[in-house]
């Protein structure tokens, strides 16, 4: 492949795969990106010109998508609303993003005939029981809870239609919970850890024992690659890194790094229709691809983290006032 279009590539994964396409490949990269609030431009510097490009422009518009189509081997399609919580303020963005812009980019894959990786979640099989031995599978049933599980599950469905109908040679992944640098302070890991930086207390919904199963976003990228060059069309593949904790144990683990109780915490309202846990099954994409995480120890990874967003304020602080003003107008 000499050519991959990367949808999204200015945001906090998408950004991640560049960098990791760049270090791992001879391919050129050419980003779409809409630069919507999420996007940081500034981590794509230091690529090389000659290899990489940014295209500023919007997913769901078939004059903007087609030619970029027409000129490269493969799509990796990450560009996406992200959040929940906006998803529960304001689902019209999520549903023209995730449903019609993964539609537009399906119907420009199709007529050119492009290789396609859509990049979804594990959240569009729902949750599971705290103390349920089960995990998620590439079987398990789609049982989305929120606007934004419910726009990416309708686009992994657009993708597996197109694969089926119109031969387009798809792939899709459904990932865990990312953490690293450059994910947007709206979330729950770079929140927390920029409340406690600023002598506040982490803000945790309900009782805090929902369970997220964390990967490190470069383990993300190394899997999408993976997927990309070795996967098999139609298929879908799971990734997750076995790094299950509760909300609690992660912000007492930042409590810790900087030398605060560990009960120093502020229980808020929780979010409707909060998911209570989700957990990953990745055997196949480990057995069939090969794959493995490279970050196992997730407190070594969350420190890393930490130390990143304590030496990156300057890119972080503009954005903080009136992400805490929005949520505390939620209550949050
Ligand atoms: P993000 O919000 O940080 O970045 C999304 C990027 O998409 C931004 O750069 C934004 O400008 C761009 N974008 C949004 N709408 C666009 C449009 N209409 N046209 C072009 N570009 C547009 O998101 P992220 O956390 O990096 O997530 C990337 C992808 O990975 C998403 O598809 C998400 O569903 C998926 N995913 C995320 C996680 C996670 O933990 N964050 C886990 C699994 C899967
Ligand atoms: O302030 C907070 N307090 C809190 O307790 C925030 C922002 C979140 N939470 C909780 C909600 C979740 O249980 O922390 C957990 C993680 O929350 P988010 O960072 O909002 O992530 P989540 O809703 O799990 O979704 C993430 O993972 C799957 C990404 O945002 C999605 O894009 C991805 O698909």
């Amino acid at each position: 492949m000499d050519r991959i279009l990367v949808t999204g590539g200015a945001g906090f994964i998408g950004s991640n795969f560049v960098h990791h396409v760049v270090a791992n490949t001879d391919a050129h990269v050419t980003v779409l990106d809409k630069l919507t609030y999420a996007a940081t431009q500034e981590s794509l510097d230091g690529l090389p010109a000659d290899r990489v490009e940014l295209v500023v422009g919007d997913i769901a518009e078939p004059e903007v998508v087609e030619p970029l189509v027409a000129g490269v081997d493969a799509v990796v399609h990450y560009a996406a609303e992200s959040h929940n919580d906006n998803s529960l303020e304001d689902p019209g963005p999520f549903i023209r993003t995730n449903i019609v812009g993964s539609f537009t980019l399906l119907e420009a894959a199709r007529k050119h005939d492009k290789r396609f990786h859509h990049v979804s979640t594990d959240e569009v099989y729902g949750d599971l029981e705290l103390d349920d031995p089960k995990r998620f599978t590439e079987d398990t049933p789609y049982n989305p809870s929120s606007p934004y599980s419910a726009s990416k599950a309708g686009s992994d469905h657009l993708v597996r239609a197109w694969v089926r109908s119109f031969g387009v040679r798809a792939t899709i992944s459904n990932c865990s919970n990312n953490y690293g640098p450059w994910q947007h302070i709206e979330k729950f890991i770079p929140r927390q850890i920029t409340e406690v930086i600023d002598g506040r207390r982490p803000r945790v919904y309900g009782d805090g024992l929902n369970v997220r199963d964390w990967i490190h976003t470069e383990d993300h990228s190394s899997a999408v690659l993976a997927i990309l060059e070795r996967g098999q069309i139609g298929e879908t593949y799971l990734i997750g890194a076995d790094g299950e904790k509760n909300n609690l144990e992660v912000v007492q683990a930042i409590l810790r790094h900087f030398g605060r109780s560990a009960d120093d915490i502020e229980f808020v309202r929780d979010r409707a229709g909060h998911d209570r846990r989700y957990a990953i099954e990745s055997g196949k994409l480990r057995h069939q691809l090969d794959w493995q995480p490279q970050y196992q120890d997730f407190d070594a990874g969350l420190q890393a983290t930490i130390d990143w967003y304590v030496a990156n304020e300057a890119w972080w602080r503009p954005h903080k006032d009136a992400v805490e003003a929005s949520y505390a107008a939620k209550g949050q």
